[in-house]
């Protein structure tokens, strides 16, 4: 007799949460090795390395963390050379590494809920950050520099990933001064050099934001600082030739609890559905006044491109319908992801003259982490590339990769579901071939069914062909945040 079901079954997803949790076991260990395990071929054109940062641990000897982004820094430096790859990963040797680690405990707050054992009492009135280099990674002036964005950052040995120790830039940065993780190089931004363009914010009632550009050798071209009403979360912002935007998303800061121990800075901000987002659009010849335009309420925390068009300023940025705040007490590796909502593109259209702010959806599916050539940094452009869900509606982990095409609509998918858990989309363009989508997607992928990551490389120019090869290591890296591509 055929049973007729007369309630839905749970409807088939393509991702198990118990398998993508593997994704956040900590990767205690340090390696360095040739990988052997390839599928495919690594394109004989692909010279460089593919730099990779993010939270290793999650855990200090068993105490657990309160969220993934108070992990330790680990760098991880994956170098293509002939045809070959190699594989190396060092823990970012900041102050607070080095005493939990001698202390096999937690002796620091974290900003999103870590604290010290003890309960509240033990964590009061401790407002120390302990500066975790855990965002991004970057090599610029001869450098390589481990980012977090509320502190200096550490700078690195290239070839080692061993740690120097804090960098105040050739004395640009004071102490105490924070550099965002979010820099954007301006492909032709000193006379038609390429220059460094990041901020940093000191925030309160009201806000300080601090623009630094820099020149190749790390030179500081221009600074530039404005004051701006109310607190500030932002976590990156979008260029164009003549101006950095900014969005303040509409949170505020209650600091009692932080202050008597009892939540993290991050779990003390509270999103304002009420209040607008407000675009803060700073002019980059360093004199000229912001100009501050309000849209309505979301939440931003990358930005994919920007450009300048006439009077108007486009900028593509990935929005919540509200901040995803932190739940004091809960497990991260249990999230609901059907309560919480997705990151949406959103394209928004700035009109300098007559004030005009216009929003509108251009990708509904499921989206973070957006990459674009990095030619095209500021400009007009034709293909973004992101982390998406493999189902085109409602939230998930990113398990694929979106290719759009701004010119015919067209979008591309690669999907690594049902085990496969992707990372940062990385743009690499051909050495020969100008095109704009001329090159290779890298990214690393969390296999779980292995409980190993894999570094795939996609085609660019044409997703739908899979993987051109799929390198597969010997452990995994927990998810990452961000990464760059220096080329050989
Ligand atoms: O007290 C203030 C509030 C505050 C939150 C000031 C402040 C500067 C101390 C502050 C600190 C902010 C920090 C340290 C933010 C760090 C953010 C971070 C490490 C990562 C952000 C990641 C964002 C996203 C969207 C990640 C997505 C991840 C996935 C889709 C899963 O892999
Ligand atoms: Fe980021």
């Amino acid at each position: 007799i055929a049973v007729k079901e007369t309630f839905p079954v749970n409807p088939q997803k393509a991702y198990q949460r118990e398998a993508w949790s593997g994704g956040y076991e900590s990767q205690p260990n340090e390696y360095d090795y040739w990988i052997e395990e390839i599928e495919g071929e690594i394109p004989a054109e692909l010279n460089g390395t593919l730099l990779r940062n993010g939270p290793g641990l999650l855990e200090v000897n068993g105490q657990q963390l309160a969220h993934p982004f108070d992990g330790d820094g680990m760098i991880s430096a994956i170098a293509f050379s002939q045809g070959r790859a190699h594989y190396r990963n060092r823990y970012v040797r900041t102050e607070g590494y080095v005493k939990e680690q001698q202390a096999q405990k937690i002796l620091y707050r974290g900003v999103f809920g870590t604290q010290k054992a003890g309960g509240w009492l033990a964590n009061a009135f401790d407002f120390k950050l302990k500066n975790i280099a855990n965002t991004n990674i970057l090599y610029w002036g001869d450098k390589l520099l481990a980012l977090w964005e509320a502190a200096q950052p550490h700078s690195l040995k290239p070839q080692t990933l061993d740690t120097i120790g804090l960098d105040d830039l050739q004395g640009i940065l004071e102490e105490g001064d924070a550099f965002a993780a979010h820099p954007w190089i301006d492909p032709r931004g000193n006379d038609g050099e390429p220059c460094l363009v990041n901020f940093s914010i000191k925030t309160g009632l009201s806000s300080t934001l601090t623009v630094f550009e820099l020149d190749t050798q790390g030179k500081l071209l221009k600074r530039y600082s404005h004051s701006v009403p109310g607190f500030c979360f932002i976590h990156d912002f979008a260029i164009t030739p003549h101006y950095c935007i900014f969005f303040q998303n509409p949170v505020s800061f209650n600091p009692v609890p932080f202050a008597l121990g009892m939540r993290g800075a991050g779990e003390c901000v509270k999103f304002q559905p009420q209040q607008p987002t407000n675009i803060i659009v700073i002019p980059r010849n360093g004199k000229d006044k912001p100009q501050i335009f309000p849209t309505p309420a979301g939440f931003v925390f990358h930005h994919a491109n920007a450009f300048e068009s006439g009077e108007t300023l486009c900028i593509d940025s990935i929005c919540y319908d509200s901040f995803p705040e932190v739940e004091p007490d809960s497990d991260f590796r249990q999230v609901d992801f059907d309560a919480l909502s997705p990151g949406q593109l959103w394209r928004f259209t700035v009109n300098l003259t007559s004030q005009m702010v216009q929003r509108e959806l251009t990708e509904p599916r499921c989206c973070e982490f957006p990459y674009v050539h990095p030619d095209k940094a500021g400009l007009p452009y034709r293909y973004l590339f992101m982390g998406a869900a493999h189902e085109s509606t409602g939230n998930a982990p990113l398990q694929a990769i979106l290719k759009i095409d701004w010119e015919t609509g067209e979008r591309q998918l690669w999907s690594a579901a049902p085990q496969g858990y992707v990372s940062e989309p990385i743009f690499v363009p051909h050495p020969q071939n100008p095109a704009e989508d001329a090159g290779w997607i890298l990214t690393v992928v969390y296999d779980a069914s292995h409980h190993r990551s894999d570094v795939v490389i996609l085609d660019a120019s044409d997703l739908n062909r899979g993987p051109v090869a799929r390198l597969h290591l010997k452990h995994h890296i927990p998810y990452g945040l961000h990464g760059s591509w220096v080329s050989e």
